[in-house]
C-alpha cells in the first residue's frame, strides 16, 4: 500500500500511526498537497492528503482511509466495538479533524510552514488569537471529557489519534497546552504523543 502525504500533516500522521498500531506495511511517498505527481493526483481527486492507493484501490480522507484499514486489519481493534465508546470515538475523530484543527494548526503554520516552507512572514496576532481566544473553549471541552487514559472506552482508538495528531505539530511551533490550566489534557496529549507509533509516525514528518 502506497501512503501519499507529507508527515507532517496532522491528517497523514492518523494513517501513519494506525498502520503502526496495526504492524501494516506500506511505502511513504510524503507528498505536499496538490503535488503534480500524475499517481497521486489520480488517489487524490481534490488534491488533499493524505490518499493511498492500495493495489489499486486508492481512496483519499483521512477518516474514511482508518476505516479501510480497520477492516483490512483489525487488530488491534482501533475503532471501539462497544456502541457508545464507537459514538464517542466518531465524535472525537470528527471533532479533531475540524472544529479542533483549523485553531490548532495555526501556530505552526504561521511559525514554522510560512516562513520556512512558503517563504512568507509569520502574522504572529494570528497566533496569539488562536491561543488566547480559539483554543480555550476547546481545551476546556476537552479537558471535561478526558476521564481515563483514552478519549473513547478504554483502549486507543480513533479517537486518541485524532485529538493526538495535531498536538505534534502545536509543539513544532513552540506551542504547548497549559499544564496549570488543562492538568488532564496536558498530560493526555504528551502519553499518546509517546506512544510508539506516534514516535514512528513523527519520525516520518520529514518530507
Ligand atoms: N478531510 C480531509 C482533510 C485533509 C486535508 O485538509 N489535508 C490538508 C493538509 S494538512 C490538505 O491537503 N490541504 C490542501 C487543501 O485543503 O486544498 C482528511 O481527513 O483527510
Amino acid at each position: 500500500m502506497i501512503v501519499y502525504g507529507t508527515g507532517y500533516s496532522p491528517y497523514v500522521r492518523k494513517i501513519l500511526v494506525a498502520l503502526a498500531e496495526k504492524g501494516a506495511s506500506y511505502e511513504h511517498v510524503p507528498c505536499m498537497f496538490h503535488a503534480l505527481d500524475t499517481a497521486f493526483q489520480a488517489a487524490s481527486p481534490l488534491g488533499k492528503i493524505p490518499a493511498i492507493d492500495d493495489d489499486g484501490f486508492k481512496l483519499a480522507d483521512s477518516s474514511a482511509i482508518l476505516w479501510y484499514l480497520e477492516r483490512k486489519h483489525p487488530e488491534p481493534a482501533l475503532m471501539p466495538a462497544d456502541a457508545k465508546a464507537l459514538g464517542r470515538a466518531i465524535w472525537f475523530d470528527k471533532f479533531g479533524d475540524t472544529e479542533l484543527f483549523s485553531p490548532l494548526i495555526v501556530a505552526f503554520r504561521e511559525r514554522v510552514m510560512k516562513p520556512t516552507m512558503m517563504g512568507k512572514p509569520c502574522d504572529e496576532a494570528l497566533v496569539v488569537k488562536s491561543l488566547d481566544t480559539d483554543l480555550p473553549p476547546l481545551f476546556d471541552h476537552l479537558e471535561g471529557e478526558i476521564a481515563g487514559e483514552y478519549l473513547a472506552g478504554d483502549a486507543f482508538s480513533i479517537a486518541d489519534i485524532s485529538i493526538a495528531a495535531g498536538f505534534y505539530n502545536f509543539h513544532l511551533a513552540e506551542a504547548k497546552v497549559d499544564a496549570a490550566r488543562w492538568p488532564k489534557l496536558a498530560a493526555y496529549v504528551d502519553r499518546i504523543l509517546a506512544r510508539p507509533s506516534f514516535v514512528t509516525a513523527m519520525a516520518a514528518r520529514k518530507g
